[in-house]
């Protein structure tokens, strides 16, 4: 029997040829094509292969066969070596304010213009298919696609790197990635080799203190700041250079998960920030950062009281302003996952003229990292002619051949200097990209670390100080978390003898939940300085208070009242939140005989996907999910990851007076709407200490 689509059907029709030229060609639309085979022959049957017989054999001739198999064999490319799960969408880039006082780069100096750009997030220790919220860095890269060419900004959520010379990089992956001889753990710094690694390498304490504080969990993609770590160059007119770091700030604030709820997310949702960065688009809440820059000149950064070269160290805000000139809007997610987000291909070399590079000998390593990855990743010189990865300004030059070669040359002449062909391109000393001009000491070569790199504790110790008190509880809480899953005893004690020297308290608080003796201190390079703290630092506190971004989930049941629910989901929505309906199955009947779809079963959506919750239930429904776990730690754990929580009159009879759960300002009756409402945009931390034996 032969079972065939209807090809009369252009419903029932799935074809996949790809049209030709410019937009068309990159964003393919296959609607109401005939389907063939890559070299354009029609396909009469798709679902069966050809057979000598209704049962086979198969014949070898089927050439359609062995194109589609053969083609799906071939589907994976190798994962990027770090940084491999990643989430994008595209956007535009503004200019506020010109910086033609500093740079040439007209990407920096032409206000008003709407520059398109890609944006993709990633963790960076777990593979392509893990989940969403280890406590990890987060990668924050931007290819702008300029009209001078492309800019790649590629940086974490983090302003400081683990290591200071690009030669630590292999090390620093291998100690973090899963354990070589046993192959886990997945996207997880809590193991024995990583804080070996760490431990024997007292530069990476400043960042290994952001990765163990509330940045290390972020809440939402849309709420991580972007940071390039490095100093870069402005280069202007007269030649002139002007060092600067460069900031993305989320106008959602920065916000962050408990530990216990990024655990419960990533057995709930492991696609929790790639569904949300998502979702917001397609509800056309598009996610916006301020683009802000710190500037500062060779005799400023003479000044500081740390080398801004090394990539450990950050310049605090309050030292050095940033000043916001732009902003980033991503308002369209990708077309293919594959043929963009995986596609794309970031290198930090990729810079206009006008921007250059600082000597950090970090930066200088990953000058070669990122071209020679994506030749492997991406298998050919020729990746930057893959649409996601091709400027959008005119490009020419003389390369040639390759493989997956997509220009078609026609000329004699692709080499310079030549005098038969006036129409070939040619290079622009006036327009040109060129280096600045800087003057080098002699140096003595050799393998060596500037002193000025030699202070590792510094900067940790003004992060933790600048934390508030709920903050060091979880800094402390996760270190001894970490070190609670390292078997080496002695690696546990090389770590202390580093935290003695960010805080004798950290290090006391740590070694007292690890129940070890705190050991002697270890031996500092450099003496360590009492910086001034830095509220900019922290997480807590650094959220608007809105609605805006933030999720709030109601859980109702058959009979619970159509009135009140709207009442709170537009509220909700007015504030600028997203609301779901959770409910015991996915059609609900209501008091008023309307019946509604809900947007999750309460099996599949438990609290810690929401940021507040509501429940409006009726008795006999209270009762019977009053013996439901998952309705139980709905309400248990919205309670202990501090949430805001409304409750009607049976789910206080009936759940929340059988729960360990306090009626305190966050616990609020229906009738308390206002109040809901203003506890929904932020979180009670003083309820943490009550529910949590923190460190
Ligand atoms: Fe890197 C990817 C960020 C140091 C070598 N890195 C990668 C990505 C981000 C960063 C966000 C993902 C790009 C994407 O979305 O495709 N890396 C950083 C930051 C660093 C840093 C902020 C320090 C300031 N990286 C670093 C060093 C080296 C690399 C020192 C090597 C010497 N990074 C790579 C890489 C990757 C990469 C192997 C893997 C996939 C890729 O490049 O495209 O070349």
């Amino acid at each position: 029997m032969k079972t065939n689509i209807d090809h009369t059907d252009p419903a029932k029709t799935m074809n996949t040829t790809r049209g030709n030229g410019g937009e068309t060609h990159q964003r393919a639309d296959d609607d109401g094509k005939m389907l063939t085979t890559q070299q354009g022959v029609v396909i009469s049957d798709n679902q069966n292969s050809l057979k000598a017989g209704p049962r086979g054999p198969t014949l070898l001739e089927d050439f359609v066969l062995r194109e589609k198999i053969n083609h799906f064999d071939h589907e994976r490319i190798p994962e990027r070596v770090v940084h491999a799960r990643g989430s994008a969408a595209h956007g535009y880039f503004e200019l506020t304010e010109s910086l033609e006082e500093y740079t040439t780069a007209k990407i920096l100096t032409e206000t008003g213009k709407q520059t398109p750009l890609f944006t993709r997030f990633s963790t960076v220790a777990g593979s392509k298919g893990s989940k969403d919220t280890p406590r990890d860095v987060r990668g924050f890269s931007v290819k702008v696609y300029t009209e001078e060419g492309n800019w790649d900004l590629v940086g974490n959520d983090m302003p400081i790197f683990f290591i200071q010379d690009a030669m630590k990089f292999p090390d620093l992956v291998h100690a973090v990635k899963p354990e070589p001889d046993r192959g886990f753990p997945q996207a997880a710094s809590a193991h024995d080799t990583f804080w070996d690694f760490v431990s024997l390498s007292p530069e990476t304490m400043h960042n290994v203190i952001w990765l163990m504080s509330d940045r290390g969990l972020p809440r939402s993609l849309r709420m991580i700041e972007g940071f390039g770590i490095h100093s870069y160059r402005l280069i202007n007119k007269e030649g002139k250079s002007t060092f600067m770091r460069f900031h993305w700030k989320p106008l959602l604030g920065v916000q962050s998960t408990t530990w216990d709820e990024a655990v419960k997310i990533s057995g709930a949702d492991p696609d929790y920030h790639r569904r949300d960065l998502f979702e917001a688009i397609d509800n056309q809440m598009y996610p916006e950062w301020e683009f802000g820059v710190q500037l500062f000149t060779e005799e400023q950064a003479n000044d500081f009281p740390f080398d801004h070269l090394d990539s450990t160290k950050l310049i605090p805000e309050e030292m050095v302003p940033v000043k916001i000139v732009g902003k980033m809007v991503l308002n369209r997610n990708p077309d293919n996952f594959f043929a963009e987000t995986e596609q794309v291909a970031f290198c930090l070399s990729h810079v206009p003229p006008g921007i250059d590079f600082s000597n950090d000998p970090l930066l200088q390593g990953r000058l070669f990292s990122y071209l020679d990855t994506q030749l492997k990743r991406l298998g050919s010189p020729n990746f930057a002619q893959i649409p996601i990865n091709a400027p959008k300004c005119p490009f020419a030059n003389n390369q040639q051949d390759g493989h997956m070669q997509m220009q078609v040359p026609k000329t004699r002449v692709l080499y310079e200097p030549q005098s038969l062909d006036p129409t070939r391109p040619r290079e622009s000393v006036k327009k040109g990209f060129e280096s600045f001009h800087e003057k080098l000491d002699d140096g003595v070569k050799g393998r060596v670390r500037a002193e000025s790199f030699a202070d590792h504790y510094s900067q940790p110790r003004m992060f933790y100080r600048s934390q508030t008190t709920i903050e060091q509880a979880h800094i402390a809480s996760a270190y001894a978390f970490e070190l609670g899953k390292v078997d080496a005893a002695h690696v546990r004690t090389r770590t202390l003898s580093h935290l003695i020297h960010i805080d004798q308290d950290l290090a006391s608080r740590v070694a007292k939940a690890l129940g070890m003796e705190l050991p002697e201190a270890a031996d500092p390079a450099a003496p360590v300085q009492d910086m001034a703290t830095s509220a900019a630092v922290r997480t807590i506190g650094l959220t608007p208070k809105s609605l805006k971004g933030r999720l709030v989930g109601i859980l109702v049941a058959e009979g619970s009242k159509h009135s009140e629910i709207k009442k709170f989901e537009d509220a909700a929505k007015a504030e600028g939140a997203s609301v779901k309906i959770v409910a015991p199955g996915r059609e609900v009947l209501l008091d008023d005989g309307t019946c509604i779809q809900s947007d999750e079963r309460i099996t599949g959506a438990p609290s810690v996907l929401f940021d507040a919750v509501v429940s409006i239930i009726m008795p006999d429904q209270a009762k019977k999910l009053a013996k439901d776990s998952s309705a139980l730690d709905w309400f248990t754990d919205a309670y202990v990851h501090c949430k805001a929580i409304a409750y009607c009159g049976a789910t206080d009879e009936f759940i929340l007076s059988k729960l360990p759960i306090e009626k305190d300002a966050f616990v609020t009756p229906l009738a308390d709407l206002d109040t809901f409402i203003e506890n929904a945009k932020s979180r009670l931390w003083e309820r943490e200490p009550k529910v949590r034996d923190l460190a």
